[in-house]
């Protein structure tokens, strides 16, 4: 065994192939993302607190109530700096969502236009079945009906439309709620514009109301932006069904051409992944010595293409410098979100060229591209041929892939789940109420180096399994739950009896892979099915969601719409709320008075666990159902 590998296996804040790559690029003088906390530390407790305000010219401010600094220039105290800031970072998130959920939106416009050949329809039964769901033509041709639907989604994206199509799937009694409120989202862009007028100096003085606000924001990511995003996707790409495939570091081969997509989008990926198969192309990379081209994927346009090609994921958002850093990566072609710019100076540390695609991307030092419906194709192919290209300069004595790949399962949509249990939510709500699984909970988003990397993913995972709670993953803890095998019907060994017996009866591991970021929305939708076939509201149903590691704004806005959708949330770190009392309380209690779901913070996956099950066991018996799980006693 090496010096690297004995470090990294005494090492605790990350995983044993990321240990050994942090050593090899220390020994290289390359800083990474765990560097740069070191020296950033220790960070800012104001702005941590979300007490600090640089809105406005008459700052910045630091809100420091004990130190006589109470009230900011223009009069704003802690908690209205806290909902400010807070509303703002939600908007944040929503908008990031809901702008790629409209890049989809576009491209099937185009499609039915005829404006673009690159993309087709290729899941026609869906198109049609959400045409008629949302009223628009379902009958006529193909392009016809995608236009039309396109121009429905379109229009919820303005104030003028007839209100977010996919409201229609909630329960009524959510929805009588949230106008109750005042916060059933208007128009998906309108939301996040309001926030950052409502968070301008003068405007909404008042935390509570701002608070609302932030709300409705997240609502209209979660049922518009985000829903457009899947929905749209599984049309043009086509819906996920299960499929084997393989994660971690070693699904680079030493021997092919690697190209890693990264970012969020499937617009672009999918073409790379079109170009990689053109055999001009291939013949290139054979010319050079490679034997094919191996195209896998980083973050959530990873996920897109585990999800609908069975494309094996490379890493998740720790992994994203560490995967250059094996030498074995010969382009990263990137389009939008979590993709750090320190990419690119790690890229020209080896032969790696990095290569953006979206106009909304711009990272200087990258090759960048401008992708449209109208140019995919053959921008896809020239991004595939610098790959190729530098596959030539690869120096294989440099590469060092420190693992083995992992088999796991994906392509659990909901379309998938319920078609598995005979195209209704019977079987699966027959098996909640006799215990069997006791309940659900989503664990979604990021990695956080501030974390030990994908412990908390995992351990929390094992934890309610073995509880038997049924886990969904999304996002980049799929990358984790994928390295730690319970992404294989295997698993079901670790989980309790009953879900053990359900997942064996199913061939399907107790912790099912649902997609990425934006398929969250997948999870809230299921939730809806189930709740209107028990006759019941979200809040009601024995189901809890979890970010434990999580880092961005996106994950804020999924943890907010999820509560008010009537999910209880935990998250692994709080949200910079803490300076405000009342607004920590509201988020961790007073919520569930006005939306029946709050959010939880613990650190500690196993007490998270634990927690998760107190709150699944009360949904059970408040519905009249055992506790289940042996627990009855205790009940
Ligand atoms: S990529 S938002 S680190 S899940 Fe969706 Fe991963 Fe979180 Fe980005």
């Amino acid at each position: 065994m090496s010096e690297f590998h004995k470090k990294a296996e005494e090492c605790s804040m990350w995983t044993k192939e990321a240990g050994y790559l942090i050593e090899k690029a220390r020994a290289l003088g390359i800083p990474l993302a765990w560097d740069r906390l070191e020296k950033q530390s220790p960070q800012c407790n104001v702005c941590e607190m979300g007490l600090s305000c640089a809105k406005c010219v008459m700052g910045p401010c630091r809100i420091i109530p004990g130190l006589d600094r109470d009230k900011g220039v223009c009069g704003a105290g802690a908690d209205l700096t806290v909902a400010r800031n807070f509303g703002r970072f939600v908007a944040g998130g929503s908008a990031s969502h809901s702008d790629h959920g409209r890049d989809l939106v576009e491209v099937l416009w185009e499609i039915g236009e005829g404006k673009t050949e690159a993309y087709q329809i290729k899941d026609e039964e869906k198109l049609r079945r959400l045409a008629e769901e949302l009223g628009t033509d379902s009958k006529g041709d193909t392009k016809t009906v995608a236009k039309g639907l396109a121009e429905r989604l379109g229009a919820d994206f303005s104030s003028f439309g007839p209100g977010l199509a996919f409201l229609a799937r909630l329960p009524k009694k959510r929805l009588e709620l949230w106008d109750k409120l005042g916060i059933r989202p208007r128009g998906i862009d309108r939301e996040p514009v309001e926030m950052l007028h409502r968070t301008h100096m003068g405007v909404d003085c008042d935390p509570v109301s701002l608070c609302l606000a932030a709300a409705r924001v997240s609502l209209s990511d979660g049922w518009g932006g985000s829903m457009c995003g899947t929905e749209v996707s599984d049309i043009i790409f086509g819906t996920p069904k299960p499929n084997k495939t393989t994660v971690n570091l070693g699904v680079l081969k030493k021997d092919h051409v690697n190209i890693l997509v990264h970012g969020h989008s499937p617009v672009v990926s999918e073409m790379v992944l079109l170009a990689a198969k053109d055999p001009s192309i291939l013949k290139a990379a054979a010319d050079l010595g490679a034997k094919g081209i191996n195209v896998c994927g980083l973050c959530c346009t990873g996920n897109e293409l585990l999800m609908r090609q069975g494309i094996p994921l490379a890493g998740n958002h720790m992994m994203t410098e560490l995967t250059m850093v094996t030498g074995a990566v010969d382009a990263i072609i990137a389009d939008y979100q979590c993709i750090m710019p320190a990419l690119v100076d790690v890229a020209q540390c080896f032969h790696t060229k990095f290569i953006s695609t979206s106009d909304k991307g711009h990272f200087p030092g990258a090759e960048r591209f401008h992708f449209t419906p109208h140019n995919a194709k053959a921008l896809a192919e020239e991004a595939v041929m610098i790959a190729v290209r530098a596959f030539g300069n690869r120096d294989q004595s440099k590469v060092d892939i420190p693992v083995e790949p992992v088999s796991m399962l994906s392509g659990f949509s909901n379309e998938a789940v319920l078609g598995a249990l005979g195209g209704t939510p019977g079987p699966l709500l027959d098996a909640i109420k006799a215990g069997s699984v006791r309940g659900a909970v989503g664990i979604v988003g990021c990695n956080n180096p501030k974390l030990r990397q994908d412990e908390c993913h995992v351990t929390l995972a094992k934890e309610l399994i073995k509880k038997d709670i049924l886990v969904l993953v999304t996002g980049c803890a799929t990358g984790a739950m994928g390295k730690a095998g319970l992404l294989l019907p295997e698993a079901a060994e670790l989980a309790g009896a009953g879900l053990a017996g359900v997942c064996k009866a199913l061939g399907v591991p107790p912790v099912l892979h649902v997609g990425s970021c934006v398929d969250n929305s997948r999870i809230i939708h299921l939730c809806a099915v189930l709740a209107n076939a028990l006759g019941v509201d979200v809040d009601q149903l024995p189901v809890a969601a979890s970010a434990p590691e999580w880092y961005s704004e996106k994950a804020a806005a999924i943890g907010l719409y999820a509560v008010a959708t009537g999910i209880t949330t935990h998250l692994g770190l709080p949200p910079m709320i803490l300076g405000s009392p009342a607004i920590t309380k509201l988020a961790l209690e007073g919520l569930n008075q006005v939306l029946g779901a709050a959010f939880i913070v613990e650190r500690d996956p196993v007490k998270a666990a634990q927690l998760l099950d107190k709150h699944i066991t009360s949904k059970r018996l408040a519905l009249g159902l055992s506790a289940g799980n042996g627990k009855e006693a205790a009940a």
